[in-house]
Order: structure tokens, then sequence, then C-alpha cells
């Protein structure tokens, strides 16, 4: 029985079925990008299909404020309540670059690294937030961008092998 599905998927797929099969099926339409104006936030390196600049994918704040806007309300490990983020789905995000690859290597500002496997980022709803409660994340406050996962929605996030990925200041990612 197993095989015979896998066979009509790979049929349907035209036997494409790997590891680096691009992050999204739903959305193939891969980014146009324009120049930064402002400084560069963030920076996507690696595998990916789209760029813009000799490193890969740089972005201003304008850029990342342009694409289509998720909101997402969780409690974290580092403040009291819920919080109301908003910010872009990192699934969208990548699947725009034509990204490919199982890991996402993601730094911030502070030198902080931590690889985050691509399949978090498939089966959760993870965002990079640029705000919270209304206001843009400030330096201060774990901004200008911080990747927030949707911990009260699945229990099975509220650990701290989760935490350690909710990456704050952050400024690239790099895909592999
Ligand atoms: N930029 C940055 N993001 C980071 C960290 C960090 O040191 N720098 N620490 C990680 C870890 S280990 C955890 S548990 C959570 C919460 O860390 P905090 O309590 O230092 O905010 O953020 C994660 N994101
Ligand atoms: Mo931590």
């Amino acid at each position: 029985m197993y095989r015979v599905l896998l066979l009509v998927i790979l049929v349907l797929t035209g036997g494409t079925v790997t590891a680096c099969d691009p992050v999204s099926e739903g959305n193939t339409e891969l980014f146009e990008l324009s120049q930064p104006a402002g400084d560069i936030v963030l920076e996507v390196s690696g595998a990916i299909a789209v760029r813009n600049g000799e490193n890969g994918a740089q972005f201003d704040m304008a850029m990342l404020r342009g694409l289509p806007t998720v909101s997402l309300s969780t409690g974290t490990s580092v403040t009291d309540g819920s919080s109301d983020f908003e910010g872009f789905l990192l699934r969208d995000f990548l699947s725009g670059l034509g990204a490919t690859g199982t890991i996402v290597r993601a730094s911030a500002l502070n030198d902080y690294v931590v690889d985050i496997p691509m399949s978090d980022i498939e089966r959760f709803d993870v965002i990079v937030a640029h705000s919270m409660d209304g206001e843009p994340l400030s330096l201060q406050d774990k901004g200008p961008l911080w990747i927030v996962y949707p911990r009260d929605a699945h229990p099975e996030l509220q650990d701290i092998r989760y935490d350690y990925r909710w990456v704050w200041q952050l400024n690239a990612l790099e895909v592999q």
C-alpha cells in the first residue's frame, strides 16, 4: 500500500521528492527584489534562487514591512502574559526566495548563531516579527527582527530546544 502511495506521489510530483525540494509547494511565486534604499536589516544567503546582491538577498525594513503581514498572539519564554506580534511568515518568505535546504542558520547582531531545522518552518507558522503590541521592535527590546514561534498553539514548542531558536536582533539567514 505504501509503495503504491509513494509511486503515486512520485508520479504526481515528477519524481522530485527529496529533502531539498522548495520549502513550500503552495506558493511557488518567486520574489522580484528591488534594491534596498535604507539600511540593510536582513541578509539571506546560501541555497536561494532569488538575489539582489553578490551575497544574496538583502532587505531594508521597508521591503520587509511590504511583505504580507501576519499576526501572532503568543506568550514567550522571556515576557509575561501574551503579546501580539506582527511580521511575515518565514515559510512564505523562504519560498519567495526559492530556498531549498534542510537547515536555516540564523544569526543576530550580538553574534548569536543557531541552526533552525527547515522542518520547523514547514510544520509551524514561525514568523519573523517586526512589531510587538503595535510598536516596532527596538534594538533594546529584541528588535528590530525577532523569530517568533506559535508557542501557545503548540505545547510541544514550550521547550528549551525551541527557545534557543527564538533569535532576537536577527540580521542574517543562511539556507543550507
Ligand atoms: N540574538 C540572540 N537571540 C537569542 C539568544 C541570544 O543570546 N541572542 N539567546 C537564545 C536563548 S538561549 C534563549 S533561551 C532565548 C531567550 O533568551 P534570553 O532570555 O536571553 O532573552 O532567546 C534565544 N535567542
Ligand atoms: Mo537559553
